[in-house]
């Protein structure tokens, strides 16, 4: 007994707590030296700038592992409600500098860095980017971590992690070539392995009374990632999952005696976890992808189902057996229906392992679950082929079958043989194969639907949801999206971040709403020389990029006019690109005249298979060869494609962009995010009246915003009538039919005259996008842009009232309305110091 006690004295002296921090110069260049010999093992004669760059990362991820341990038992020992978002995407770019900003050893880390005669900034350009998304979705992931961390919320991230994140865009000849992103090449100092966390995960078998059975297993191994709050003692955990194969796997092989085929075909359990699929905004329904969904939801719910499990009780370490309050301490957002599979997965485990009965079961599952929709186009919404299911996750589609009765069965109900509402209800489609629906699915399954923007959900309560919305109006809301400030402000833009915080301190970072006390600054001519000053900065230093990097003289006193998204037709770059061509012809026909100079710079990648969002790049390469290299153009005109248009990328160019290209047609952008960062860095956006844009306006007030085009009522009205005729406004434009004729002749393309038919003939047939309506629209609009940009000190009290006015798009208040009204989880503050 005695015995017992001092070793469990003597124990104790194993805490986080007798570890000092890093709180002056002197101890980061300690820390920084005792890394580079003692983990990186190397000296100062041999160390490289990577070598360098690990060093401090290992320096800055110290001060994160005490919080982060401080944190996690807190939680424990607390047992709040914590909050799960599962996502098959985190869009993270880099991290160095993110943890330097949010633990607030910025400064201290440049100073001792060049007092060992290095530089920050380029240590960090050794990083790659965390690319494990697309775009806006997993984007907006990355930004949740960061404010619920700094909002102190119990909250996790599970995701997956991709030996391949997105690929890296190279422009070949003006064409996309793609490469394999390598991310974990040299190492990751962001992860910690927990190969003593590996969950198995199911798939194939068949079902018989006593569940699922004669499946094949592979193992789901965690890496956790360190998320630190802005300035406080929370560091969450993002937990990453690895497939692994299980040491039994294919053992037949092994009992024939085949050990070295055994071996190699680990592979291919491992392949789950290689790569992401490259596409936004459209589903593709490989076997592989169904299996990565599921991989993740199986790893993530076991582990959630685990933690609930495990609580402590007053009197000490305990197991939770009845899950009656499973809802109370657990809210899971699914973002998007990647990972709807959730849904059937925790009823799987209720019911098979857990041997709850159905009623309960279901009751608890929509307690738990919410669901985010991210888009209304219809080539995004996953549906899954009913045979599919059948062979890889029987039990599930046997689960997801008894949902559909049960819901339907209540249909029937209430709307007694009204066959036409019982088919658009259905989990099961029939036509043209039979497959499974899965935001159905994860509407039925939970307890809250919400769009991201004010627009996109009310679209889908009138349009793809509506059966839905009138079944159960009140589990319908908005969130409309928001970006971490830390990052698209204070992380990206540290010049103008001192000058808004000289003015109204440093509060902002984390109360954005406090921009607001700009607006009298608006007219303040040192502030508004200020802001110039930081603008035309950022400017010079990223023309000098452009210069080096391709080739072209940049007049750093143009607007900056800028397009940066993935490379979608709904997302209109080609609309950008006809008054890029409009400007040129204008140019070479008025040679005499004045124009205001401006440098258009487009940037994104496209779906590998994607050919139409391939040939728009191609196109607006081909027009940038011919407008750079025209002497008559001077430097009125410049176009760039930014090749692997990425997070860290966005971070350069945002800062030093005039104009922000928003001009998605109405009603198919179901928010933007681009658009927020773009108006928080100053610069003013040209836009339609679609996704989030339209709060913007409301909040800056619409002389402060261009707006263009169709709105919303007007596209469905001209889709409706189906009489809609593109040719009809291009026969009708002469500036819109010489560029139309340009681009179908070859004027663009003299190696290749027949490159862009099939553009054209799209846009002169079809036009789903509707380009040739609001063509028009947009190139007046530019025009005013112009305008607009003539009289400097106005354009720069327009860009002061679009930062005053950005506070509304912070993801802190996008994360405090989804906790206050659909994870009611609260507050768990971690102290900084004890
Ligand atoms: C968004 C996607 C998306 N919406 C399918 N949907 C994917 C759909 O791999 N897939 O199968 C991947 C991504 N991404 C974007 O979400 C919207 O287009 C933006 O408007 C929105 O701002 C963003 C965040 O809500
Ligand atoms: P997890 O959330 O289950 O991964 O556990 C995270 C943290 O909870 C651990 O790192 C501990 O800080 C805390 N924790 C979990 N189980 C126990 C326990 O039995 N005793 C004390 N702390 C625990």
């Amino acid at each position: 007994m005695a015995n017992e006690r001092s070793l469990s004295f003597r124990k104790k002296q194993i805490s986080i707590r007798s570890i000092p921090q890093l709180e002056d110069v002197t101890a980061v260049k300690t820390s920084f030296n005792r890394h580079l010999h003692q983990t990186v093992v190397k000296d100062r004669h041999v160390a490289t700038k990577r070598d360098f760059y690990i060093t401090l990362a290992h320096t800055v991820r110290d001060q994160m592992v005490t919080r982060w341990m401080r944190t996690q038992q807190k939680y424990y020992d607390v047992d709040p409600k914590r909050v799960y978002y599962i996502s098959m995407e985190f869009l993270i770019g880099r991290s160095l500098m993110n943890a330097m900003v949010n633990l607030g050893i910025d400064t201290n880390c440049e100073e001792a860095l060049y007092q060992l005669g290095l530089e920050l900034e380029e240590l960090q350009e050794i990083e790659e980017d965390a690319g494990l998304g697309n775009g806006g979705l997993g984007r907006l992931a990355a930004c949740f971590m960061d404010s619920m961390a700094t909002l102190e919320l119990p909250a996790y991230g599970y995701g997956m992690r991709y030996e391949y994140g997105i690929f890296t865009q190279k422009i070949i000849d003006g064409c996309q070539v793609e490469i394999p992103d390598e991310w974990l090449r040299f190492g990751n100092p962001w992860e910690i392995p927990r190969p003593e966390y590996c969950i198995p995960i199911h798939y194939y078998g068949r079902t018989e009374i006593d569940g699922w059975v004669g499946t094949q297993v592979v193992m789901a191994m965690a890496y956790d990632y360190p998320v630190p709050g802005f300035k406080n003692g929370t560091v969450n955990t993002m937990r990453l999952w690895s497939a692994k194969s299980p040491n039994s796997f294919d053992l037949s092989y092994f009992n024939h005696g085949d050990y070295i085929k055994a071996v190699l075909d680990r592979n291919l359990a491992e392949n789950i976890s290689r790569v992401l699929y490259p596409n936004d905004n459209m589903m593709e329904g490989k076997e592989l992808r169904l299996k990565q969904e599921y991989f993740l939801c199986s790893a993530s719910l076991q582990d959630i189902v685990r933690r609930y499990k495990v609580f402590k009780e007053r009197s000490g370490g305990k197991k939770r057996d009845s899950f009656k309050e499973f809802p109370d301490k657990v809210a899971i957002q699914l973002n998007d229906t990647h990972p709807a599979l959730s849904i059937p997965e925790l009823m799987r485990i209720f019911l098979d392992n857990e041997k709850l009965d159905w009623e309960d079961a279901w009751d608890i599952c929509v307690r738990t679950f919410a669901y985010t929709n991210h888009t209304l186009l219809p080539e995004a919404l996953e549906r899954w082929p009913v045979a599919m299911l059948e062979r890889i996750l029987p039990r599930h589609l046997q689960i997801i079958y008894e949902i559909n009765s049960r819901h339907l069965k209540a249909v029937g109900l209430r709307w007694p043989s009204d066959v036409d509402r019982l088919r658009g209800l259905s989990i099961v489609e029939e036509e043209p194969e039979k497959r499974i629906n899965m935001a159905h699915l994860a509407i039925i399954g939970s307890h809250s639907v919400n769009g991201v923007a004010a627009i996109h959900s009310e679209l889908l309560k009138t349009s793809i949801f509506k059966l839905f919305y009138e079944m159960t109006p009140d589990k319908f809301q908005n969130k409309t999206n928001g970006i971490t400030p830390r990052r698209w402000l204070r992380h990206c833009n540290p010049a103008l971040a001192d000058v808004i915080s000289e003015r109204i301190g440093e509060d902002w970072v984390v109360k954005l709403d406090e921009l607001k006390k700009l607006l009298k600054l608006s007219e303040d001519e040192k502030f508004i020389a200020a802001v110039y000053k930081v603008k035309q900065e950022n400017k010079d230093k990223f023309a000098e990029h452009l210069e080096e990097k391709y080739g072209v003289k940049i007049n750093p006193k143009s607007m900056f006019d800028c397009q940066v998204k993935r490379i979608h037709e709904y997302k209109r770059q080609l609309l950008n690109c006809l008054h890029i061509i409009t400007l040129y012809n204008r140019m070479k026909s008025n040679p005499g005249k004045s124009y205001v100079p401006r440098t258009v710079l487009i940037g994104g990648k496209a779906a590998p298979g994607y050919h139409a969002a391939k040939l728009i790049i191609q196109l607006i390469n081909c027009v940038a060869k011919v407008v750079n290299n025209d002497p008559d153009i001077n430097d009125n005109l410049k176009v760039i494609f930014l090749e692997n248009y990425r997070v860290s990328y966005a971070e350069k160019v945002i800062p030093a962009s005039d104009l922000s290209e928003q001009i998605s047609t109405a009603g198919t952008e179901a928010s933007g995010t681009g658009n927020m960062k773009f108006m928080a860095n100053g610069a003013l956006t040209i836009g339609t009246l679609d996704g989030a844009n339209v709060e913007m306006r409301e909040e800056m007030g619409p002389e402060n915003i261009f707006i263009f085009g169709m709105n919303v009522k007007e596209v469905q009205e001209l889709k409706s009538s189906g009489t809609y005729n593109p040719r009809q406004y291009y026969e009708a434009n002469e500036e819109l039919k010489l560029a139309i004729d340009q681009i179908r002749n070859g004027y663009y393309s003299p190696n290749q005259p027949s490159l862009f038919h099939s553009i054209v003939d799209h846009l002169l047939s079809h036009d789903t996008y509707c380009l040739m309506k609001d063509y028009e629209s947009y190139i007046e609009c530019q025009e005013k842009v112009s305008q607009a940009f003539l009289n400097r000190r106005q354009w720069l009290s327009m860009c002061i009232k679009n930062i005053a006015a950005v506070g509304k798009f912070s993801s802190d208040r996008t994360i405090m309305e989804y906790c206050d009204d659909i994870w009611k989880s609260t507050r768990v503050p971690v102290p900084k110091d004890t």
